[in-house]
This record gives C-alpha cells, structure tokens and sequence, in this order.
C-alpha cells in the first residue's frame, strides 16, 4: 500500500462516527490484477485514533452485555439483510481488491450472510448447564459472560468472511469490537462495517480502525483495555502478539498458516482426485490457508495422475478475476507475488523438478497485474523448502510414496496441522488417516480447502494457538465461564 495525502478517502468508523485520521494520510489501495486501478484511499491511522476506538467499546459494552441474546441477534439479522442487499457491490470491491474472481467473491459474501444470520440464531440458545451439588439443598450451574472489549486483526484473504466469523460471535455473546482489517483489502471491509453502521447498532459497540499492522494491530495488541484479541494472519505475526497479549494477562486465538496435503491412494478416484486437487490448490491462487500443497501419490498410480493432473491445469483460465469464464485471479498483491516467485526460484535450486508453470504471466491483460502460472514440481523431498514452508500462492509439490503408511509419514513431516485430504475407496484406508493425520480439518474424498460455517474450524501443531472458530466453538473463546452456586 502507498502512503499519499488525500482528501477523499474511507474513513474510520469509531463511536458510531465516521473519521478522518489526526495523521492526514491515506494509503491506496490498488487492483491486483490492473495497478493503475486505484480502487480508494483508506486512513493511514495513529495509536491516537486506536485508543479512542477502544475507549469507546469498552464504554458501550456496559450496556451492550445488558441486552438480551435475542435483542443482540435481531441487530445481526439486520445486518445480514443490509449485506444481501449490497452483495453485488462489494463482491466486486472485494475482487477489485484482492483479485479472486467475482463468482468466488460473491460466494465468500453469500457465507459472510450466513455466518451473521447463524450466529443471531445462538441468541437464543443455551449459554449454560445444570451441575449436580453435593448439598441437596443447592443449585449449581455454569453461564457464560461476555470477555469485554475484542480486537480483531484480519487478513486480506477473506476480507468480508473472516471478520464477520469473528465480529458475530464476539457481538452476540455481549463484546465489543475493535476491527483492525489488513490495508491490502481494508475498503472491502470497510463496506462489512458500513452495514453494521446502517443496522443502528449502538455507538462504540462496533469500531474500524484502519492502518498499518505494525502501529495499530500492534496498538490493539498492547491496549490493556481490549481484553481479547482474536487473530488471522501469518505465524510470525501472530506468535509475537500471543505473546504480547499473554504477557498483560488478556486472551488471544490465532490462527495461522498451514502446508496442506493431499493423499491420493492407488484405489482413488482418480478423476475426482484430480479435480479436486486442481480446486484446493488454485482457486483464489492458492491464496487460503487450507489450500492444498502437497500432494502425495502411490506409485501405483503416480504416472496416470500426474498426466492428468497436468492436463487439467493447461485448461486453467487465468486473468482478471471480474472477467466473465475467469477461474484464477492474480496474487492479491506486489509482495505476495515477489514471494511467489521466490519460492519458484527456490524450488529450482534445491534441485525440485518444474513440471508446469514457473513463470510471471506477461502479455495482454497481464503486464499491469501480479499474475502467476500454477506451478507444479516434481521429485521434492521433505528437506526441500518448498515442501515445509507456507508459499500462498499457484504452486504445488508433487511426492511419490509406496505406501499409505508411508503416505501419512511424509503429510505429517511439517509444522502445520491445519487441514488434509485423503481420496480413496478403502474404509481401513479412511480410518487410519482420520486416526493418524496431525490437522485440524481432515477431509475425505473432498479437497483440503472447505469450511462450515457451523462446524469448529482451526489447526494443530503452529497452525494455531489450538482454539477453534467458528460454529458453537467460538462460544469457547468470545465468553468466560462463571460458576454459580445457590443455597
Ligand atoms: P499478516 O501479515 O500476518 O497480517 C495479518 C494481519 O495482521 C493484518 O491485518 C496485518 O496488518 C496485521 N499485522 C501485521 N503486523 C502486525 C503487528 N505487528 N501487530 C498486530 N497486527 C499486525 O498475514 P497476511 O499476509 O495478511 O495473511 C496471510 C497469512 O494469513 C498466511 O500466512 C495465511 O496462512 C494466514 N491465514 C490463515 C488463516 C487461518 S484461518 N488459519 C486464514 C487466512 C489466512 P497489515 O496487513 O495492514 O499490515
């Protein structure tokens, strides 16, 4: 994002404003696929402008958690509606933004609608159980309280989902928000707060702040008044603000990066296996943390799967994600590309085979925009950094094993854990890699990618500070249990 001094631009919403920044510099946010394509300028904004967001929520959650569940939901209701009304318009900001095709921008939206709708519903739902005492005479249960005020720090990758699966739970279970998106897509959610805004909720209970992750999340971080914070993003980021936040008592969850694998067995489908593969690795170019990366094969059928796994990425049909019959966008911006390419270069010297792609997409339609071929290599082993290190990007890595035993050795010779996939036809062959696989989501017979909205959601090992989301696990994170005892 470049920094520029600019008068019409997005602005902060804190205290059920809309503010400029005391600063008086917005950055750009520019159209991945097009850079002369500057979609709008957001505040580049200062620690000030944070801690007044959260003064602000920790205000308003006094009467927020006061509400009933219920009286919370219809405010989610209504925000949903408001986000259906506009779905055309921001999936296209979103895709103008981060590049993903229109179709799967309009689908991330679709679910973003679900989510507020799912979690208006847990409203009315059980908060609590009923504990035997031992004194018959007493009652004991447990209920749930809300934390305080939230800080959430999203990723560009999901601009409009992943702060809605964060934001709802946090606000239905009686939290304030302060939302800190990344700049790369921070108009998109910008527009998700805008929604909050028309629905009325109440000043300061939700708050966008936008600028640098290193002044505001980082601000967010450190604020002794945001109790929780709640986090996507890179490892290295989100290991250090679990330890921030840990270190002034409050609590996190963070969910970071996965190196997801693919087991193809020699009884696979192989058609659907293909299919599937070419989906979990490329679509939203390789840009989701469940994305598919390596794929491990059984020599058996090692030769016919890479033919027609080669094949199929020929018919890939990649540019700008807001033409029509485009199924890859570009990477969502000039780093992410950079380190594509690097890793590219990477593989390639470590001695890696390219059997497809490799190469910066030029040409017509290419030249102004990040684009990358899908990238397939061969003959890579467990030592190789494109095989242990999250890439995020078109590029997969191709590993031949004689056994399924074998198989599930090399998926789980990584620091990750976040989701796996396995096709095959044998039930034996199924068990042994739900019982075996170290992740956190594993999928059989469907690709890596793919996630409910109401089943838990989150990664073993690094992939994760081992909470979940999502579904009825985010009651876990966004409340604390109180015991209650009456005599
Ligand atoms: P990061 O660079 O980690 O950024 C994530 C967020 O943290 C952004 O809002 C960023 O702000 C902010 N941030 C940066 N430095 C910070 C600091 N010092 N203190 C507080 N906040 C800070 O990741 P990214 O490049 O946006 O996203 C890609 C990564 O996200 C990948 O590694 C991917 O695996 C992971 N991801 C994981 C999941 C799940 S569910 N596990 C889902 C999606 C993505 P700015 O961008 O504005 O600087």
């Amino acid at each position: 994002m470049t920094v520029q001094t600019q008068k019409e631009s997005f602005l902060n919403f804190v205290n059920g404003e809309w503010i400029a920044s005391s600063s008086g510099k917005v950055g750009a946010s520019i159209n991945p696929a097009n850079k002369e394509d500057i979609v709008g300028y957001v505040q580049m904004s200062t620690k000030e402008e944070l801690d007044q967001a959260v003064v602000a929520a920790k205000a308003a959650q006094q009467s927020w958690k006061k509400l009933s569940g219920h009286d919370r939901g219809t405010y989610l209701f209504k925000v949903a509606d408001i986000l259906e009304s506009r779905i055309d318009e921001i999936a296209e900001c979103m895709t103008r933004e981060m590049g993903k095709t229109l179709p799967e921008s309009k689908g991330e939206t679709a679910r973003g609608i679900a989510i507020l709708r799912y979690y208006a519903g847990e409203g009315l739902r059980k908060v609590g159980d009923v504990i035997p005492s031992t004194d018959s005479s007493a009652l004991m249960f447990t209920t749930r309280v809300p934390l305080g005020v939230v800080g959430v720090i999203t990723p560009w990758n999901f601009p409009v989902a992943i702060p809605i699966w964060k934001m709802a739970p946090a606000l239905i279970y009686g939290n304030t928000v302060v939302l800190k998106p990344a700049q790369d897509t921070a108009i998109t959610a910008l527009k998700v707060v805008e929604c909050f805004a028309e629905a009325g909720l109440p000043a300061g209970v939700v708050n966008v702040v936008t600028g640098s992750g290193s002044v505001i999340g980082q601000a967010l971080t450190d604020n002794p008044d945001v109790n929780a914070i709640t986090f996507t993003g890179s490892n290295g980021v989100g290991k250090r603000i679990g330890q921030s936040v840990l270190a002034r008592g409050g609590k996190y969850q963070l969910e970071m990066g996965g190196k997801n694998p693919v087991i193809v067995a020699a009884d696979a489908n192989l058609d659907l296996a293909v299919e599937a593969t070419i989906s979990g690795a490329f679509r939203s170019t390789g840009q989701k943390c469940t994305a598919t990366s390596r794929v491990i094969i059984q020599n058996e059928i090692y030769e016919s799967f890479k033919e027609k796994l080669l094949t199929k990425t020929k018919e890939i049909r990649i540019g700008g994600g807001m033409i029509e019959g485009i199924w890859m966008g570009p990477c969502a911006n000039e780093s992410q590309f950079n380190t594509v390419l690097s890793y590219i270069e990477k593989g390639l010297e470590e001695g890696a085979n390219l059997l497809a792609g490799g190469k910066q997409l030029t040409g017509e339609g290419y030249d102004n925009g990040y684009f990358v071929e899908p990238t397939i290599f061969e003959n890579v082993t467990s030592d190789m950094t494109i095989f242990q290190e999250e890439v995020f990007g078109p590029l997969i890595s191709l590993i031949k094993v004689n056994s399924l035993e074998e198989g599930l050795e090399v998926a789980n010779d990584v620091q990750f854990g976040l989701s796996a996939s396995i096709f095959t036809t044998n039930i034996q062959k199924m068990l042994s890699f739900i019982n075996e696989m170290e992740a956190g989501l594993v999928r059989i017979n469907s690709e890596s990618a793919g996630v409910e909205l109401q089943a838990p959601f989150g990664g073993m090992k690094q992939s994760s500070s081992h909470s979940r989301e999502q579904g009825e696990a985010a009651k876990e994170f966004f409340t604390s249990i109180k015991t209650v005892f009456i005599k």
